[in-house]
Formats: structure tokens, sequence, C-alpha cells
């Protein structure tokens, strides 16, 4: 527990301080008194502590060393106040691809909450016969492994374990009721005799007829450790700038293995479009298993076939739009689709044309997400309105209550925040951005702070596209590559400071309707950003490097084996050629038969790590839409990392990705080339006892 706050000081001696003998000695004794109090716990407690620490530093340390060691020390009293998160309690994900000539590869989890020199043992049992055990030495270098001399006309059983932290097993019970670190029986995977080279998993659907697989989220719906994907099937659909009939928007629940769940019929008092349902999928009570939230209607009828609220009501317009009615958010329990809670909507629609049009556009664009406004425990936000008004609504689901949070409301009169009508876009993200330990939500061109204030708005307007993350990490803090529709400022795409607002540096264009960043080029530190309507390619200080940008501009995603992120669009995989300034194919997953969603849009059904290591797999439908294909990298790396998803900023990331016009995730660090190893998350499992970080592993 000392060693990462020992770690900042030793660092802040460096950055500051001349490494003398008597600074040395006043760091042992900081981290002593750090000891001491992160041992003992009092809110008074550290900040005694720093106070102390302070107060005896060495007197000849000049200004700059003071002051640097005087905000470490503040820092770490605050951190050290900064509760950990929960978050999910997942297993090993262990995937096992055919890949042909006797070959399978096979990628695991690690999870945040392992001990940094974990090792896994892998087995294989072929048909009847005995584990087989595959490595000699225990496997710590990264979390895949490619089998080889395998027969696969027979069925092939693998599991994984980790060692020192798997319990005692019976091989001849069936590898499957293997335990795997808590207990969770789901670190096995099983090729099937004659199991085919393909590089996806197959998800049969249930599709209704006429209907089309939309977006979809993942969470661990049951508790099984697993995650179950939650499929948003649509019908005849219509953008709300658009009349027309729309068909009922209807969810369905799927395990990994097919399994069908249940079905919610939202009905036909909700219209069906890209910026009216946003659905979340998150465990909002800690319970470990992960609720389905979204707002719901007269007619609605939940998973077990109960309707919410008056089943023969019916609001429709003539031209399809829906602007009467009563309008309620439920929370859905995810493993029966059962309605556990349903109250009204906040904001109301109230009048119509308030919020910008009298046709129904602008009152009814919605947003949606998880952040965690405590900094321990996680809060759904439900919002309205971007183009003019904008509000946002806070809820907690804990112990079977929901509770109101807060509303931040650009037009309730509160001093300032009518600055913050327009700011808003088509997808939001969360993150904390002022590093007090909880989240703040970045509504496109501004910022609301974990207490439902205003945190900042930097007045750059609504945007199609926004990415968070580390983008420059040789600067402090997150930063935000924001993109605006018609801007009437220099700066239509733009890198500006996640905390404040500030504009660092920007391009001018007219109208720009996308733009991306991720690392693609390794002579260069942190993410290249590139945009529609601008040539040319940036490093994240602004510098062109490149007057050929990648020829699309959608989405990433951690594919091969390196630290750069390929890039996603469509139904293709490629990667920047940096040394050419071309764009190279990886995988065309067309040839696989399937499609991708959302027109010109071009998403997957979801980008997201859930199977095996840290990089990421692509959902895409089949073209017949009968189908889900979880596609999966085969690729060898030698990086090691947690499971992206016990990253907060991740794995909130993944709950908003479905949100309107679906963008990528981005990691709360820099992950790219020349990245420092991104340190252990600050995170308890939900429904697991306080771990013991002092976890020895036993000699297997
Ligand atoms: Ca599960
Ligand atoms: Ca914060
Ligand atoms: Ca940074
Ligand atoms: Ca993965």
């Amino acid at each position: 527990m000392i060693i990462r706050p020992y770690y900042a000081l030793m660092g802040t001696l460096q950055t500051g301080c001349e490494s003398s003998f008597e600074n040395i000695q006043w760091l042992h004794k900081a981290a002593l008194y750090l000891l001491f109090f992160l041992t003992t716990t009092t809110r008074e407690g550290h900040t005694h502590a720093g106070g102390l620490m302070i107060g005896t530093m060495p007197t000849r340390w000049d200004a700059r060393c003071r002051v640097s060691a005087a905000i470490a020390v503040l820092l770490l009293a605050t951190s050290s106040l900064s509760a950990a998160r929960q978050m999910e309690n997942l297993g090993r994900g262990l995937v096992a691809v055919n890949l042909g000539e006797g070959q399978v590869y096979l990628g695991w989890r690690l999870l945040g909450t392992d001990p940094n020199d974990v090792g896994f043992n892998l087995y294989r049992v072929t048909g009847d016969s005995e584990p087989l055990k595959l490595n000699d030495e225990p496997l710590t270098q990264s979390t895949n492994y490619i089998d080889t001399g395998v027969d696969l006309s027979q069925s092939n059983a693998y599991c994984v374990e980790a060692i020192g932290r798997a319990s005692s097993h019976d091989w001849r019970a069936g590898m499957l009721a293997l335990p795997g670190p808590d207990g969770h029986t789901a670190s096995c995977a099983t090729l099937p005799a004659g199991a085919p080279v393909q590089p996806y998993l197959s998800i049969p659907l249930l599709t209704p007829d006429g209907y089309t697989p939309n977006d979809a989220s993942v969470g661990d719906l049951d508790g099984d450790g697993e995650y179950e994907i939650v499929l948003h099937q649509t019908g005849r659909s219509h953008d709300n700038a658009h009349s027309g009939m729309t068909d009922p928007p209807i969810f369905e629940a799927y395990k990994l293995d097919g399994t069908f769940l249940w079905r919610i019929d939202l009905g036909p008092n909700i219209r069906e479009g890209a910026h009216y349902t946003q659905f979340m999928v998150y465990d909002l009570d800690g319970d470990g298993k992960a609720e389905f939230a979204c707002k719901t209607a007269d007619g609605t009828v939940d998973g077990l076939g109960v309707c919410i609220g008056d089943a023969n009501a019916y609001y429709c317009q003539s031209n399809g739009y829906i602007l009467d009615g009563p309008e309620y958010l439920t929370i859905f329990d995810g493993a029966t689709g059962a309605a556990l809670v349903t109250t009204d909507y906040l904001p109301p629609r109230g009048r119509v044309s308030d919020w910008g049009d009298s046709y129904g556009n602008r009152v009814d664009r919605f947003l949606a997400c998880v952040a965690y406004l405590d900094g321990e425990r996680p809060s759904l936000v439900m919002c309205r309105g971007y183009y003019t008004r904008a509000v946002l609504a806070a809820w907690n689901w804990r112990d079977g209550e929901l509770t109101h949070v807060w509303t931040f409301d650009s037009d309730d009169g509160t001093l300032g925040n009518r600055d913050y009508r327009g700011q808003g876009n088509h997808n939001l993200s969360v993150a904390d951005v002022d590093s007090d330990g909880k989240d703040e939500i970045i509504y496109g061109a501004c910022a609301i702070d974990d207490d439902g204030t205003g945190l900042y708005c930097s007045g750059l307007g609504h945007g199609d596209a926004m990415h968070l993350s580390d983008i420059d990490p040789d600067r402090p803090g997150l930063e935000v590559w924001g993109i605006h529709e018609s801007p009437r400022h220099p700066f239509g795409a733009n890198l500006r400071d996640a905390a404040t607002g500030q504009v660092l540096w920007g391009q001018q264009a007219d109208d720009i309707g996308r733009g991306v960043c991720m690392d693609l080029d390794p002579r260069y530190r942190g993410y290249e950003c590139w945009a529609s309507g601008i040539s040319g390619l940036y490093d994240c200080t602004g510098l062109r490097i490149s007057n050929t940008k990648p020829s699309t501009c959608n989405m990433g995603v951690w594919w091969d084996g390196d630290l750069l992120r390929e890039i996603l669009d469509g139904t293709t995989i490629d990667k920047w050629d940096y040394l050419n300034s071309k764009t190279a194919r990886l995988l065309t997953a067309r040839d696989y038969d399937v499609a991708s969603n959302n027109g010109t849009k071009a998403n997957p059904c979801l980008c997201a790590d859930i199977l095996g290591d840290w990089r990421e797999e692509v959902i895409w439908r089949t073209s017949d839409n009968q189908e889900l294909r979880i596609f999966t990298t085969t690729i060898p790396t030698d990086t090691r990392f947690y499971t992206l998803m016990h990253d907060p900023v991740y794995r909130l990331s993944i709950a908003w990705q479905n949100v309107a016009y679906n963008q990528p995730a981005h990691t709360g660090f820099y992950l790219g080339e020349d990245m420092t190893a991104p340190s252990r998350p600050d995170i308890i499992l939900a429904g697991v006892e306080a771990q013991d970080e002092s976890d020895t592993l036993e000699e297997n």
C-alpha cells in the first residue's frame, strides 16, 4: 500500500529536488508517516500527516522543491482519501480458437486485482484422455499461448489456472467445473470435435421478423464472472429529423454460448432511432449482476411478460412522432429482464417547442452514461437535450431503491448554467478529470462535476465526435479531442484540457463530422489525431506529421501484438503504415459474411475487451441478421496488461459506446508506444470481501 506513495515521493525528488542525503532522509520520514496514517485511517489523520510532513521539510530546499514536495504530499493525502471503486468480479474469459494445422490460439484475462507477478498454468484434455499440462514453467510474460500438435478431430477442453489463486479442482468431474480465482467456474473453454477454423465465436439469435441486430453492450448479467450480451434489435427506424412510423425497440440478452435469456419490448410509445433509446448495462447496485436501464413508456413489456403502465395507451401520431403520454425510467433485472422499478423520466418533455423546434426533433435527443459520482459506486445518469437546453439527471440504484441524486439543468435559472446550452454532442464521456476521485460527465464541449454543478463550459459548441484519454502523456491530466460541426470559432477539431476546457491547439474547418485519435506512429509520443474535412495527420502537440491521413476516420481497436492501436471502420481493421503514410488491411470481416450497423456510421454492434487478453473483440451481425459473430485476435503478444475492463474510464466507455453516434472506448491511462505500465487500478470487486494485497503465491 505504501509502495505507490513512496515512488510518487521519489519521483518528486527526482523532478523538483536534488537527491541529497538530507532530502532522502525526509522522504523516508514522509513515507513512514504515510504508512502510519494510511494504516490507521482517519480523514483528520491524513491532513495531520500532510501538515507534519510539510513542517519537517528540509529547510534548505529551494522554492521549486518545496512546492513540488508539498503538492506531492497533498496529492497523496487526497488520493489516500479517495476510496476504491467497486467493479466487476470477472473470471478468466479463456478463449480458444482453432488456427488450423493442429494449432490453437488461447487467450485469457489478467485481472486488475491480480498480483503483478502472478503466473498461469494451462491444461488441455483431448477427448477422454488425462489432462495435459501445456507449460513447463509458469506463464508470466503474456496472457496468450499457441498450443500445437492438437488433434482437432476430437474435442479439446482447455483450462487456465492462476497459480496460487485457484482453489482445488477435480479434473475427473469435468474441466468445466474447475473453480477460478474467486469461485468462478468459467476458466475453461472447449473446442468441440471438428471445430471449424474461424477467427470468431458464433451466437445464434432469435431475431424477430423484420428486425436487424443493432448496438450491443455487455455486463455480467447472471454473476458467473463472464459477460453476457444485451442487444438492441431494430425494425423500422427514423432519425428524429424525419417523420415516419417506426417499430417498437426490442432488447434481447444472450449468454456467450448462445443461451437466450430474455426479451424486452419497449412497445408502441417509444420511437425507434439512434437518438431515442440509450440503454445502460451495468452492475448499479454492486450485487455482482448487471442491471439493464433505459427510458420506457406505457406498453413496455418486460422480460417476464409484465406490462409497464397502461397496456392500451397509444400516443404515436400519424407522422410517427410520439410527443405525448407519460415517460418512464425503468431498471430491469439483468438475469431475467424483470422490471425492478419504474419512475418518471427526468426531465419531463414539458413544452416541446422549449427545446428548440416544435415538430419533435430536439425535445427527444437523449444521452446516458454511468459515472462514479461518489468515487466508490456507480450512478446512472440519464440526459435530455443538447442543441439548446441540456438536462442531466443522476440516479442511484442501491438496496432495491432508486433514488434521485441531482439534476443539472441549463435552464433552471442557476447562475452560470445558461452557458451550458447547446454544448452537448451525440455522445459523451466520463472520467475523473479534476483528480478528486469522483467522476465528471464530459457533455460534449462542457463538463458537469460529480455534484451536478457545472465544472466548465468551453463554449466550443455542439459536435459529432469526441475522444477523452491521456492523449498527450507528457502533459498532466487527460485531454479531449473534440470535433465540431459548423463551429463559430477557428477550432473545428481541437485538443483541449479535459479538466478546464482550455484549447491546446486546433485546426479550422467549416463542417467536421468525424474525427478520431489513437497511437498510430511510434516515432511521436502520444496519440495521433485526424478528422474529416481537415487534411493531414497530427501528433498530440498539433505537429503535422504526415500530409496523408488514414483512409478512414471512425473507431479504433487494439488488435495486433504491438502497443499501437488499429483502425476500425465498417467491417475492416487496418494498420497505419507510418513509414509509407498508407493504410494496410489486417482483417476484412465481410469475408465472413458480417455487416456493420448504423448506415454511414458503419459501427460494429460493439468493440470491447470482453474475452481473452487485454486486446479488444469486435462483435458484428451476420448479413442475414441471424447471428452475432465475436471476432477475437489470434496474434500473439508479449505485452501483458490487466483487462481493460478493470480500467474505470475504459469500462464506463463500454457502457456509453452504444449511445447515439457510437464512439470507441478509451483507457484512462496512456496506452501506446513508450508507455509506462499502468498502475494497478484502485478497485474492489463487487461481491468479494476485501482483497488481500499481500497474497503470496504458492509454488505449484
Ligand atoms: Ca455472466
Ligand atoms: Ca472529479
Ligand atoms: Ca495528458
Ligand atoms: Ca480481449
